[in-house]
């Protein structure tokens, strides 16, 4: 007979992870997954999308800025965090920097007196949504671009937005590198800047092209690719590359844990501007985004200008609802929770890796197979026949990311169909196909970089 201790001595260890791994602000980040993007400045008032800097300061000066219904409206709409232009090219500052005379101080809007970023970062704590920052390293105003010393400046000016208003999640780091007033470019210093961040934001991500933490997806369209690796060979690349193509997949043999954050406009600018009213993208567009990027492991930064009086336009706020309205329709019953998830392969016979654990939601616990494993098969068998569309996988990222190549069957009939195939899982992974009536569905997994775990195995039926 076993002891009880002699039991416990017996249990599988844990899969080894597969380097690299992600750092725990970057799970912190993986589980933000949709959140918004806020382009506001003197562009609002110009009906631009790129200031040249000589902009005289008393064009900004909205007439009912509301920063609460902004937060208000992202939270109801189930987005995460905001991540605001505190800078965007033209220079001018949404806080009142000590660095630069083109800010709010130097216009009429609260009588000089105001601060966006103040406004905005107490919201977002109000509201329960993160705060990130948009500082983008091209100025078109400052005197210094162009020479050392505005490196100096734009540390300084880091400095104050990371240290002013409370935790920052995100930094954000636009890779344009044009002419400043003197004309010249300038050499920016990014290991500086870096430093800066990690010093007074220890938690916050820094996004660029090329990282270091998350990166661009290579395009403006909200678009990851359906091969999606959360990793990149990222000393290849530095922001501004001309390789940007590559971001949208990453690579399979990357050297860190560089995932991809998705960034689209609600509307076809950046900034508001009132003819593009009737041009915000409508629910179905706007899901077709969330499929492709938050589906396809990767995060979703729509960006939501708020208009020339400082809010959230009734259009856009409005449209944002019904998006988060068909997220919930789609997602209202995970079919597979009820159903009878088995696995051809548990590792070590034991319940700690039991396929029952993607049934549950969230990370800690995952289904996984033995060492040197690299093709296993779970399924789900419902009590009856069961019509679903939509399938959600997740790994447990944390042991790296594994899974290469997949395939989803359903038992109909009797008669095993082919539904889907799939290579990256990664974070989560949504898949899309046409309804199917089945007894049973059934993912193979084809090939990993070691043996396979998955955290989620979810099914659905979308009416939309
Ligand atoms: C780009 C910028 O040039 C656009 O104005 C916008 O801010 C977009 C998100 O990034 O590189």
């Amino acid at each position: 007979m076993l002891s009880p201790f002699m039991v416990t001595t017996f249990l599988a260890a844990p899969p080894t992870p597969i380097e690299p791994l992600p750092s725990p602000r970057h799970l912190a980040w993986h589980r933000l997954e949709t959140y918004a993007f806020v382009h506001f400045g003197p562009n609002t008032f110009m009906n631009q999308e790129w200031g040249s800097g000589r902009e005289d300061p008393s064009v900004f000066n909205p007439t009912a800025l509301d920063c609460r219904q902004w937060a208000k409206t992202f939270r109801d709409a189930g987005l995460n965090a905001v991540i605001i232009t505190a800078k965007h090219h033209d220079g001018f500052c949404l806080w009142p920097t000590d660095f630069s005379t083109h800010s709010v101080k130097a216009t009429s809007w609260k009588s000089g007196k105001g601060d966006v970023l103040k406004d905005l970062s107490d919201a977002c704590r109000e509201f329960g949504l993160k705060f990130g920052v948009y500082l983008s390293p091209w100025d078109r105003n400052h005197p210094t671009y162009g020479t050392p010393e505005y490196n100096v400046v734009f540390q300084e000016m880091l400095r104050e937005v990371l240290t002013r208003y409370g935790e920052v999640s995100e930094v954000w780091f636009d890779g344009a590198n044009g002419e400043g007033p003197n004309g010249k470019r300038q050499i920016y210093d990014w290991p500086a800047f870096h430093s800066v961040v990690r010093k007074y934001a220890p938690n916050a991500v820094i996004f660029s092209d090329a990282g270091p933490d998350i990166r661009w997806v290579g395009n403006e369209s909200g678009h990851a690719a359906e091969t999606n690796w959360c990793l990149l060979e990222r000393d290849r690349f530095y922001p501004g590359t001309p390789m940007y193509k590559e971001l949208t997949e990453g690579h399979e043999d990357g050297t860190h844990w560089v995932p991809a954050e998705c960034d689209v406009s609600i509307r076809p600018g950046w900034f508001y501007r009132e003819s593009e009213d009737p041009k915000v993208k409508t629910v179905e567009q706007l899901m077709d985004i969330y499929y492709r990027s938050v589906g396809q492991n990767g995060s979703l930064l729509l960006n939501v200008p708020p208009d020339k009086r400082g809010l959230i336009h009734e259009i856009d706020a409005q449209r944002l609802l019904d998006f988060k309205k068909a997220r919930d329709v789609a997602f209202a019953v995970d079919l597979v929770a009820k159903a009878k998830v088995t696995a051809t392969q548990t590792r070590g016979k034991d319940k700690r890796f039991a396929p029952a654990n993607m049934q549950k939601e969230g990370f800690d616990t995952y289904w996984a197979v033995d060492d040197g494993v690299l093709s296993a098969a779970i399924a789900a068998e419902f009590e009856s026949d069961t019509t679903l569309n939509r399938i959600l996988l997740q790994e447990p990222i944390q042991l790296g990311q594994r899974i290469r190549k997949f395939r989803v069957e359903a038992l109909v009939n009797g008669e095993w169909q082919p539904i889907v195939n799939g290579t990256t899982v990664g974070y989560k992974r949504i898949l899309r196909f046409r309804p199917v009536k089945a007894k049973k569905i059934r993912i193979t997994i084809e090939d990993a970089r070691a043996c396979p775990a998955l955290a989620r195995f979810a099914g659905y039926y979308s009416p939309i």
